[in-house]
């Protein structure tokens, strides 16, 4: 810093007034396109992606930004680090919730779209973020949909799109049909009550066939241990047997079978009943005819049961015999067959071998119906006390009784044992099943991608050759739905009637269109290069900035948006189009904000606080400091306004810090030996918890670091050469997470250029060096032990290493804890609760 330039008089500063200063550096960064992402520089390359969101009418709260803030820092320091950074935004738009909102509005789809994107822009630009807006993308535009639709076609023509009739559920509301998963409980996403199920004609993407794939490529990424486990669940990767049971006809001829599939073969000697679905296909074929009429009943029952109730383990056991029996291949036992709605038809072969005595479900079963409960396995563990509790079944592992030539095996062996005499004798096979089912891709809804099938009465389905896309969405006045369960677009004549494109004659379109969740399989893609028009994306601009490297969103997309991003990637590899088989290599989820009334923020729940209000009052740098601040990014945080105030208060200390010291001194040259090893500690500090996203003590550092120099500014002892350089360094340091006050400060200091060009400091290892310091630990007052600490830990981590101590984890594990009182660099005090 030049010490001549940094003579200015302090007045011309004024007060900390953010409102005076952040729109104008905003507007600046934008005009010097400082935030363009530019591919094949020398620089290596950054991709930092925030979840694709959907622009709704109602803006963002302060809870979005819990997501926005933490990646625009990210992007900002590691743009100082020398990235090449590509930290873009686009718009999830095609959808449901657009549609309800144009009409509750009176405004066409597109308008709404449109007025909300815009206003989502404001308020990103308003709270600082430095996206690279030359490459927004708009998943509901045309440029967009085509490939999306392009996609489709790959799918197709990989034999991973088809269409099927199935039951489904439908929300009367909604007036379209749900995927499993959109129907949690019962329920419509949306809320809606009183959903049903039909049977309807719909297109399929064949996830299924890479389930496999999914899992193992679990192990290859970088992703918070609860999500990758979720994935894990939803894919329900199941290892077992399948197992022949001979349908027993006592008169004429035999040769027909029922399968089942179980995990546990080593049981097969304990099953006394058998169970299909009442949806199963061969139900009428066992069923007696003087069971036919109670058969039917039930069945018209269990078909109004939704799945998620079915599965509800609690639930009273139902059922009815069908009057017909099979045989256990092994022993040769006859097994009454019944159908009971706990056995699900779209898992397994949707039939079990009842096994009361150790299968929860088929226990309550057995004993609703007097049906014999027989034990085949000891449990190892108390061998000669093995009274088993009559009504809890025994899952768990041990040796084989009441089980012929088999007895004395331990589980595992008796597995492999039964496995091997079921394969011998032709009547059972190794297997592996999987919860998770095909995603069901259509909406009969306006708002979305149109399907570019079309079915011809001479030539079937065929796709709409590629040099034909788009399907153009037509414009509709009047999209609602029509009640008769069709697409809306069904009524568009003009849209529906065509061309075959093989025998050139007149063909019907598909007029489905796509749910959101293909919009957003591929976008991540798109950013790399949003304007090319050969394909999806340009190859080498691919191959340049993918994969993501951070990825960051909210846990409830978690599960369906990353398995079909993952899914399509993977279409993607096996087709030669991408190199990598992870899209993602790094997840990142934040914590919910919670509003002043303890729940969950949200526009519905009318707690919402909005960006606009607290800039208004105290600027974009003040709340992203909070946003940062209150809590480790990952964890659920409250909402406080005095919170706020706090981070407002630490970026007036800074403003005052520059505004009376820096400039009205000139520094004398001398170094001061411990502010440079503070200073060193301080850049290792800051740049080691950004990087390992520990925001919240980032800005601690920084809070001490400025108090330091604050206290050091009072004692006079702040005309050193250190001491400027040190504030400059402070500036630097800060930069990425208060951009405006910071640039702000930087001018006003007379620095060329903008600080988020600056490079970001190094440090010097040497002086950067930790010092330990004993802290004494005690649990209510008594010692339990000494723990060495950094000097200038705080009392987080203090507390951290405190509580992992053998003589107070006993305490901490035992008790709750009512307080921690810290003498810094002394004495932890751990309080009890009595
Ligand atoms: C006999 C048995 C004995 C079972 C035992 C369990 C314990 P996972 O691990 O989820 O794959 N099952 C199979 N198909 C079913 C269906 N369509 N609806 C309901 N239940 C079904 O579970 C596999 C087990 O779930 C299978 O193993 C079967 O019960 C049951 F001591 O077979 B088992
Ligand atoms: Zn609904
Ligand atoms: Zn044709």
């Amino acid at each position: 810093m030049d010490n001549q330039k940094a003579r200015k008089s302090g007045d011309s500063w004024g007060e900390y007034r953010p409102q005076a200063f952040e729109t104008k550096w905003q507007v600046d960064w934008e005009e010097k396109k400082l935030y363009r992402a530019e591919a094949f520089t020398n620089k290596p390359k950054y991709y930092c992606l925030d979840f694709f969101p959907y622009p709704s009418g109602e803006g963002l709260h302060v809870g979005h930004c819990r997501n926005y803030v933490p990646t625009d820092l990210i992007s900002r320091f590691k743009r100082m680090q020398g990235y090449n950074v590509l930290h873009p935004m686009g718009w999830d738009a095609f959808g449901e919730p657009t549609e309800q909102f144009s009409v509750s509005h009176g405004i066409h789809p597109r308008v709404s779209t449109d007025q909300n994107t815009a206003n989502f822009r404001r308020q990103m630009a308003m709270i600082g973020a430095s996206y690279d807006w030359s490459r927004e993308i708009d998943s509901s535009k045309e440029e967009y949909y085509r490939w999306t639709q392009w996609f489709f076609l790959l799918l197709f023509k990989r034999g991973l799109a088809y269409r099927d009739t199935n039951w489904q559920w439908w929300c009367p509301t909604c007036q379209t049909t749900l995927s499993s998963h959109e129907a949690p409980g019962g329920v419509c996403w949306r809320g809606h009550k009183g959903i049903t199920k039909r049977e309807i004609p719909a297109w399929y993407f064949k996830i299924t066939a890479y389930a496999d794939e999914l899992l193992s490529g679990l192990d290859d990424i970088d992703w918070p241990k609860k999500i990758v486990a979720m994935q894990r669940n939803w894919i329900g990767r199941s290892e077992g047997f399948e197992i022949d049971f001979p349908i027993d006809v006592p008169q004429g001829v035999g040769g027909s079978k029922l399968t089942v599939f179980t995990t546990r073969p080593d049981t097969l000697y304990g099953a006394t009943f058998f169970v299909l679905a009442p949806e199963h296909s061969l139900v009428d074929e066992i069923s007696q005819s003087d069971q036919h009429a109670e058969v039917n009943a039930y069945r018209e029952q269990a078909s109004r049961q939704s799945e998620i109730e079915r599965m509800v383990e609690s639930r009273e056991k139902t059922g009815v015999f069908t009057g017909g029996y099979v045989i256990n291949p092994l022993n040769g036992e006859r097994l009454p067959v019944w159908i009971a709605d706990y056995v699900l038809p779209g898992y397994g072969t949707g039939a079990i071998m009842g096994v009361p005595a150790h299968d929860q479900r088929d226990m309550e079963f057995a004993r609703k119906f007097g049906i014999e409960v027989r034990q085949v396995i000891l449990s190892s563990s108390v061998p000669e006390s093995d009274h088993q509790n009559p009504e809890q079944a025994y899952s768990g592992e041990g040796y084989l009784i009441n089980s012929g030539p088999f007895d004395g095996l331990p589980t595992q062996l008796a597995i492999r044992q039964i496995g091997n005499s079921l394969e011998q004798i032709s009547a059972g096979r190794r297997a592996v099943q999987y919860r998770m089912r095909d995603w069901l891709i259509s909406r009969q809804r306006y708002w979305g991608t149109p399907i570019p099938i079309v079915y011809c009465p001479s030539c079937g389905t065929q796709p709409v050759p590629e040099d034909q896309l788009p399907v153009r969405l037509p414009d509709m006045k009047d999209f609602l739905p029509d009640g008769r369960g069709r697409s809306p677009l069904a009524r568009v004549e003009e849209f529906v009637h065509t061309i075959c494109p093989v025998c050139g004659e007149p063909a019907k379109r598909e007029t489905d269109t796509m749910g959101g969740f293909a919009c957003s399989s591929w976008y991540y893609l798109r950013f790399c290069s949003p304007d090319f028009h050969k394909g999806p994306f340009d190859p080498t601009e691919m191959q340049y900035w993918m994969p993501v490297d951070l990825y960051v969103g909210g846990a409830e997309h978690a599960v369906l948006h990353l398995l079909y991003a993952r899914f399509w990637t993977k279409v993607m590899v096996d087709e030669g189009l991408v190199p990598f088989r992870e899209p993602f290599s790094r997840l990142l989820s934040q914590g919910q904000m919670i509003g002043l009334d303890g729940q969950r923020m949200a526009k519905s729940r009318g707690n919402v606080v909005t960006p606009d209000k607290v800039v208004e009052a105290y600027g974009a740098d003040a709340l992203r400091v909070y946003e940062l601040f209150m809590a480790p990014f990952d964890q659920d945080v409250d909402w406080s306004n005095e919170g706020i105030t706090g981070s407002w208060r630490f970026l007036n200390k800074v403003w005052y810090l520059f505004r009376e010291t820096y400039y009205e001194s000139e520094h004398s040259g001398q170094v001061d030996a411990e502010l440079e090893q503070r200073l060193h500690r301080t850049i290792r500090e800051v740049t080691e918890r950004i990087q390992n996203l520990r925001f919240n003590t980032m800005i601690s550092v920084l809070m001490e670091f400025v108090n330091f120099l604050a206290e050091n500014q009072k004692q006079d002892t702040h005309r050193t050469s250190t001491f400027h350089h040190a504030l400059e360094v402070v500036l630097i340091l800060l930069a990425p997470t208060a951009p405006h006050i910071c640039e702000e400060l930087w001018h006003l200091t007379n620095h060329d250029g903008s600080i988020h060009q600056h490079a970001w400091p190094e440090w010097d290892p040497e002086k950067a060096r930790d010092e330990f310091i004993q802290v004494a630990v005690q649990v209510n007052g008594r010692l339990r032990g000494v723990v060495e600490v950094v000097v200038g830990a705080d009392r987080d981590e203090v507390i951290e290493i405190a509580r992992s101590l053998a003589k107070v984890s006993q305490y901490v594990a035992e008790n709750a804890i009512a307080d921690y009182i810290y003498v810094p660099g002394k004495i932890l005090n751990i309080i009890t609760a009595k």
